[in-house]
């Protein structure tokens, strides 16, 4: 006899009833069926096939894209041009320390400026709260710092710490003193370090060139400053600082970026616009991971303004300042992020401000 086991319709919506099977048979056992349920089964037709599914081609878009290797050891062989053709074609690279040599940016200076950074950013909540904002919630954005999302709390500011106008009112002008002082040297000290990384690579990646004037180009700095995030600041957007070609940002990390605190998160090759069914769009598919750049104090991290890019969530208990450069192409500027008009100026010219409270929830 034929094997019924074998022959058994699973059940769907289009199997016949069954006879009922006599009571005290152990249903599921095909040594146990009894010869009618075996005979009705061969003797019913099977099911209607199912339609073949339709035929769904592989996927027919363009490969996903192949980043190359970004994290790159400073003074290892090779670093500069590897880091050069990373920043091209990724639009990002990694600058880790070197290692088997002293850091090229001093950990101890990265301490200096995180302090310096966390003081002029009381300074200015103090003086958002003194024009009647409630910087912790709101959106601002001042010639001197923005927030970029309200509730993001995460503060871009622009160093140095710009007070023309501002100072004949004594707290402005204590503060004006403390930010060109020692704070100022530090922040110069800085700058000059990552510069002394930053630089070549940005100049061999060639993103700065001009026709005309060499390969590699010609870099200015065009500005500087520092993002912190506070504790409990969201995941950002991925967004690009810009869609003109020829400013790259070097963000340095002035407390170790891990992904408690929010590291920055790039999307490789972004940078590079395509042809889509819908039109011209960032270059980007799911199939290519994401870089989260985790950065020990000191350690680099250059970007295209084009790559998108977002600051991840502070999940730690203090805030995380990073640093940045920005080199630019001559002729081009960033002339977007930050508006002319000043906070500073404005309180200098009456508004109210309190002396800084840094226990403030506004
Ligand atoms: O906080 C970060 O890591 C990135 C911040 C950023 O991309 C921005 O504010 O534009
Ligand atoms: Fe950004």
């Amino acid at each position: 006899m034929a094997s019924c086991a074998a022959a058994l319709p699973s059940a769907g919506p289009h199997t016949p009833s069954l006879p009922s099977s006599p009571a005290g048979s152990s249903a599921g056992s095909s040594a146990s069926f009894p010869d009618e349920l075996c005979e009705w089964l061969l003797a019913t037709p099977p099911p209607p096939a199912h339609a073949a599914p339709p035929h769904i081609p592989a996927d027919v878009g363009p490969p996903p894209f192949a980043p190359l290797p970004s994290d790159l050891a400073v003074g290892e062989s090779g670093w500069l041009p590897a880091a050069a053709a990373s920043l091209r074609h990724n639009g990002f690279c990694i600058l880790r320390h070197p290692p088997r040599a002293p850091p090229r940016v001093d950990p101890q200076l990265c301490a200096a400026c995180a302090r310096a950074a966390s003081r002029q950013l009381l300074h200015l909540l103090a003086a958002a709260r003194g024009v009647g904002l409630a910087p912790r919630r709101e959106l601002f954005r001042f010639a001197e710092i923005c927030s970029r999302a309200a509730g993001g709390l995460r503060y871009d500011m622009r160093l140095p710490l710009r007070l023309e106008g501002a100072a004949a009112e004594p707290v402005l002008a204590r503060a004006c003193a403390e930010a060109s002082g020692a704070e100022g040297e530090a922040w110069d000290a800085l700058h000059a370090a990552v510069d002394g990384v930053a630089r070549g690579v940005v100049l061999a990646s060639g993103l700065l060139a001009v026709e005309g004037r060499g390969e590699e180009g010609v870099c200015a700095l065009d500005s500087a400053g520092c993002v912190t995030s506070l504790p409990g600041a969201p995941d950002q957007h991925f967004h690009p600082d810009g869609t003109a070609e020829g400013l790259v940002n070097a963000f340095v990390a002035l407390v170790p970026t891990t992904v408690l605190n929010g590291p920055t998160e790039l999307r490789p090759g972004s940078h590079v616009w395509v042809e889509s069914a819908l039109g011209p769009e960032p270059r980007w598919d799911e199939r290519t991971s994401t870089t989260v750049a985790e950065l020990a104090v000191g350690e680099i991290l250059l970007f295209d303004y084009r790559t998108y890019h977002r600051g991840r969530a502070n999940r730690s208990d203090e805030p995380r300042p990073v640093a940045y450069l920005v080199y630019a192409r001559p002729g081009v500027s960033d002339q977007h992020n930050f508006p002319a008009e000043s906070l500073l100026t404005a309180l200098a010219n009456g508004a109210d401000y309190s002396v800084v409270d840094s226990t403030a929830t506004d």
